[in-house]
């Protein structure tokens, strides 16, 4: 557990008096990865290129996915709101009062599912929402406030990791930890494991973690996914340029690459790629980087995993999470888990 005190700006914005909180993770760590762009100088310099997916996000980032989760191609997000739609009620059961801690956060349209199951039941809950971006989180924390008038929120700005590392007991009788959209989809098999001693690490014996995953499926409803007929995908994937160009006086020409995704069936991962259609050489000032690209050269910007029911329940269990309940839509699409830690560290 890292020092609390010394990692958490203090300046807490007292929104709404008491009942929003947000205090901002500002630990040296989140700048070496995100603001210096160490990260970026590594990827860059690797063969194959490679970016971390984390760049996605800025403002137009963030809209161009939602616009994802609204697509006819992109099934996850409706699927896992469907499975959740049918089975909140049951998990609000199984938990009781607690505190619900969601990594990850985004516009927290999901959430709505489990804060309107724990509010019907009558039950005590409290909502952590945790984000890297903190505009984001103040602005559906302040939304979510104005349609749950009774609900206490205390946010987290900050990566996952710092997150994890930085939360304080829970007054509740419990704690659920809940990481929704497959996002840890987009880890590695040697990050999903640190993420999974982390999550446990932060909770007590007893205690909860609900997760939502994207389940292996025919190739091309998968390559459909991230290949749109609108080309919001191909944008989302080209803006991570722009983001970079703006954030560390860079010159891509987004014009200049293009959206490259496929399924790799032995990997079990979409893996999503910009392509160079030139030889060129770009700039990021702001890092005293230049990269050369030949043409057809690719940049990996994102892996997105594609799981196992069966296989993730033995990970889970080997970890320590016991599966309370695993619950899938009918076409087995998406599957969501709701475990429980059974072990003490
Ligand atoms: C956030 N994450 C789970 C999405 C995914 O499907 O891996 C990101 C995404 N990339 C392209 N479309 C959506």
């Amino acid at each position: 557990m890292s020092n609390f005190s010394q990692t958490v700006n203090r300046d807490n914005l007292s929104l709404s008096e008491q009942r929003l909180q947000i205090d901002y993770l500002s630990s040296s760590n989140l700048h070496i990865n995100s603001l210096d762009g160490q990260d970026i100088i590594w990827g860059l310099s690797q063969t194959p290129k490679s970016l971390p997916p984390r760049y996605f996000y800025d403002q137009r980032g963030s809209e161009l996915f939602e616009q994802i989760c609204e697509l006819p191609e992109y099934y996850p997000t409706r699927t896992e709101a469907k499975i959740l739609r049918q089975y909140a009620q049951e998990i609000t059961q199984v938990t009781g009062a607690c505190e619900l801690v969601e990594l990850g956060s985004g516009s927290s349209s999901k959430t709505r599912l489990l804060l309107d199951a724990y509010q019907a039941l009558g039950h005590e809950f409290k909502y952590v929402p945790i984000d890297v971006s903190g505009e984001m989180l103040v602005e559906s924390a302040q939304q979510l406030q104005q349609d749950y008038p009774k609900l206490d929120v205390q946010g987290l700005v900050g990566t996952y990791e710092q997150a994890l590392d930085n939360l304080t007991p829970t007054t509740l009788p419990s704690r659920m930890i809940f990481f929704l959209g497959s996002s840890l989809g987009n880890f590695t098999q040697q990050k999903c494991d640190r993420f999974f001693s982390q999550v446990k690490a932060a909770l007590d014996v007893g205690e909860y973690f609900l997760l939502g995953i994207d389940l292996q499926k025919p190739k091309h409803l998968l390559e459909a996914a991230y290949n749109d007929s609108q080309g919001v995908t191909a944008e989302f994937n080209l803006n991570m340029l722009e983001h970079l160009n703006q954030r560390f006086a860079g010159n891509f020409d987004s014009e200049l690459f293009e959206h490259w995704a496929f399924y790799n069936e032995q990997l079990n991962q979409i893996e999503m790629h910009l392509r160079s259609s030139v030889d060129q050489t770009v700039a990021l000032a702001a890092l005293k980087l230049q990269v050369e690209f030949a043409a057809g050269e690719t940049i990996r910007t994102e892996i997105s995993r594609k799981f196992d029911l069966a296989i993730m329940q033995k990970e889970l269990q080997a970890q320590g999470l016991n599966s309370l309940a695993v619950w899938t839509d009918p076409k087995q699409w998406f599957g969501l888990f709701l475990t429980q830690k059974s072990q003490v560290d």
